[in-house]
């Protein structure tokens, strides 16, 4: 992203025209950048509670009250009876960025011998799926998406999510490569694909079977590959053998057509590319989902070639030295909270895991009190008059309104950092361009105010940015060599050290325990799970809980609104006029059924909670499935509700996941 700056003040963001990936554009959100950075609404100075928990009233405090307050608060909770671990630091993707989401604040949370946070929320299902199969999350490059033949997009809505990858595709489109949307929303992605196939939810890991058994009964698969770099050749054989066309049909909802269709080009491709991305992976059977379809270009051999293989995720390539960063050794063993679970974790007394209630929240980069499912337990957990909530922001946000402390935190136009990516191959360095607004300050050095004021005598705890940032830099992992501070400081960016573009699995080289692409899996075999791909159903499906499905007949998507990125830029005005309001979509059968009319308020609930939107009726989904375009600050919904009402705190098969679009509703006129 490059900045102009006109007399210290941001006046325009835009792409960098030579990145090889962005290629010179911004997405519909971050092109609102300067509105964000300079909304009136931005938190200028620290802030105390003064009425009830919860009312939204505060003061402003200097910055030193702030840090005794807090610094006296924890220290008191550490030396107390239920001693550090009563603290519980809660973090996500507000920023990615290394220096402002895992650095100083890993460090201050380790020398306090606070809780540690299980970072589940987005991607661990289907990242423990990939690492099962291929041995880590890495996959195909985007840049040589242009080479593929076949482009399935799979439990992704792209055109929303990560429209840098679109131009590639239409390279490959331009050369005679369908594309096909596997989605049970005809997203504004599969309105432009060449087809959209509206598969039941949660159901994916059966049409991968389903494609395989297709692929085998032709005698489509790479026997040379199959020989040389995977392991369980012959019982995936078996396994998917089971999968006829009628039952993968059966289960998925689709036609047994399409299932042959699909199955016998994508095994005659040569070099087809799937992009499975994080959507698919929030049902009870995620992982598995993903490490199924993982399968699917070793049976073909099509990781041989540019433009083939399976992208869950670049991240695993970008070898950081965390540890240095983080310093896990500053601190003692400790107990681990699940983020997801944080509705339990702050009602229960145990924290529902074991140990002492959490009596401190402190809070940055996430904005869980709408982000988190079973948001009513959310909101009981931060109500709580005894919890101490801290919270670093932006924006007075829901997660905000709960603090007792709310200190005002800086963009990426205001602080350094380095990021990582999950799309492509490239380390990006954030340099501050303006001064921080107000009395801003980074996570970084908010931290390192924290522990100054606790007596944290640690050199570590007073690294400043630029040395965090060498730190990162400073390993000797081979696709990070020549990546450098100054190569970074000169360009923005630079790619890893790895071919353009990058074919990770080309002659195997997984690393999986046996160095092959493991079908057979006796790390799942150890977990109790099955060792071969296999489909888990949802948890609130027909197959598990026909009760339940009874009484809550729809299944509720609530992926993200076009122009929010989940509960970011949600208070943006010009964004947010674009999601119009709190919306939800049904198909004209459903909506019959229920006599909704187009524009009616209809409540969404289940027994976990309900929440209010305006219906629009369209055939762009599939009949069953209700969508939601999330995520809504509640504060700004007319009933202060939002989809995570609905959602659960159960976990996804591998990686402790949310299963947020595994979730079961009625609709009915408010
Ligand atoms: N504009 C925008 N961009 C974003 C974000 C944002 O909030 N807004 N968030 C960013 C983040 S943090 C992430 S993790 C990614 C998420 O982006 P994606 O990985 O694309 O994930 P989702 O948007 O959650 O879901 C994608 C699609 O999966 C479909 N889906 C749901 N269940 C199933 C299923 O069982 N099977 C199949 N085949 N499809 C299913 C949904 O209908 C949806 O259209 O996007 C990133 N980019
Ligand atoms: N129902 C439903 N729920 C979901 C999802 C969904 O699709 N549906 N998506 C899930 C996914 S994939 C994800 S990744 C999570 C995301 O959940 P979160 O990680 O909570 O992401 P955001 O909602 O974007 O909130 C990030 C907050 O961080 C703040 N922030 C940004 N930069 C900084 C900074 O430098 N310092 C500080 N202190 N704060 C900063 C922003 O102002 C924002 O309020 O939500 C999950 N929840
Ligand atoms: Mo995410």
């Amino acid at each position: 992203m490059l900045v102009t700056v006109e007399d210290g003040r941001a006046v325009r963001v835009a792409g960098d025209p030579d990145h090889p990936f962005t290629n010179g554009f911004l997405c519909a959100k971050v092109n609102r950048y300067i509105e964000r950075t300079y909304h009136p609404d931005r938190l200028t100075q620290p802030l105390r509670r003064v009425g009830p928990k919860g009312s939204g009233t505060f003061a402003p405090i200097s910055w030193d009250d702030a840090l005794d307050e807090i610094a006296s608060r924890l220290g008191d909770i550490a030396s107390s009876p239920h001693g550090p671990q009563a603290i519980l630091p809660y973090s996500y993707a507000g920023t990615m960025g290394l220096v402002q989401g895992s650095s100083m604040d890993h460090r201050f949370f380790h020398l306090l011998g606070a809780s540690k946070l299980d970072r589940t929320i987005c991607s661990m299902a289907g990242t423990v799926g990939m690492r099962m199969t291929v041995g880590a999350n890495i996959g195909a490059d985007s840049e040589g998406v242009p080479e593929s033949d076949l482009i399935l997009l799979w439990g992704t809505n792209t055109l929303t999510a990560n429209p840098h990858l679109w131009p590639f595709i239409l390279k490959a489109r331009e050369r005679g490569a369908p594309i096909i949307c596997i989605d049970p929303l005809r997203t504004r992605t599969a309105l432009q694909c060449d087809e959209w196939l509206p598969i039941r939810p949660g159901t994916d890991a059966a049409l991968a079977l389903g494609l395989m058994h297709v692929v085998f009964a032709r005698g489509l698969e790479d026997r040379d590959y199959l020989e040389q770099y995977t392991l369980g050749h012959e019982d995936l054989r078996a396994r998917a053998a089971e999968w006829t066309p009628e039952r993968t049909a059966a289960v998925t909802g689709l036609s047994r057509h399409d299932v042959e269709s699909l199955g016998e080009r994508y095994g005659r491709a040569k070099a087809a590319f799937i992009r499975v991305n994080y959507g698919l992976q929030r049902h009870a059977g995620g992982g598995m989902a993903v490490r199924t379809i993982a399968c699917l270009p070793a049976v073909t051999g099509h990781w041989r070639r540019a433009g083939g293989g399976v992208q869950l995720s670049t991240s695993a390539n970008f070898q950081f030295n965390k540890r240095a960063l983080e310093r896990p050794d500053l601190g003692p063993d400790v107990r681990t909270i699940n983020m997801i679970r944080l509705g339990e974790a702050l009602t229960m007394d145990d924290a529902g895991v074991g140990g002492p209630p959490v009596k401190a929240l402190v809070v940055y980069n996430s904005n869980p009190a709408a982000v988190a499912p079973d948001r009513n337990a959310v909101l009981r957990g931060l109500a709580r008059e005894d919890l101490f909530t801290v919270v670093l922001e932006h924006f007075q946000t829901d997660t905000a309104d709960w603090a007792d402390i709310v200190l005002p935190a800086t963009t990426q136009l205001e602080h350094w950092d380095v990021h990582f990516a999950y799309g492509h191959h490239y380390v990006t360095l954030n340099q501050p361009s303006i001064t921080p607004i107000g009395e801003a300050k980074p996570n970084s050095e908010i931290f390192r105010l924290i522990a100054a004021r606790m007596g944290m005598a640690q050199p570590a705890m007073r690294d400043d940015d630029v040395t965090l940032i060498r730190q990162a830099l400073d390993t000797q992992a081979s696709k990070l060599q020549g990546v450098t501070f100054d190569g970074l400081l000169e360009r923005g960016w630079m790619r890893l050290n790895v071919p353009t573009p990058y074919l990770p699995y080309a002659n195997g080289e997984f690393t999986t325990p046996s160095g092959k692409c493991e079908f057979r899996s006796a790390r799942l075999e150890e977990m109790g799970l099955d060792p071969l791909p296999t489909y888990i159903p949802p948890y609130e499906s027909p197959e598990r809980d026909p009760d339940l499905v009874a009484r809550y007949p729809l299944t509720l998507i609530s992926s993200p609104a076009h122009t929010f990125l989940n509960t970011t830029f949600v208070n943006v005005t010009s964004l947010r006029r674009q999601a119009r309001e709190p919306e939800v979509l049904l198909h004209p059968a459903d909506a019959e059924r229920r006599a909704i009319a187009a524009g009616a308020m209809v409540t969404v609930r289940n027994d976990r909670g309900a929440f209010l939107a305006r219906a629009r009726v369209e055939p762009s989904l599939r009949e069953g499935v209700i969508w939601a375009p999330s995520i809504w600050w509640g504060k700004l919904a007319g009933d202060g509700a939002n989809a995570n009402q609905t959602t659960s705190q159960r976990e996804t098969d591998l990686g402790h996941g949310p299963v947020f679009y595994d979730n079961q509703v009625e609709v009915e006129m408010a």
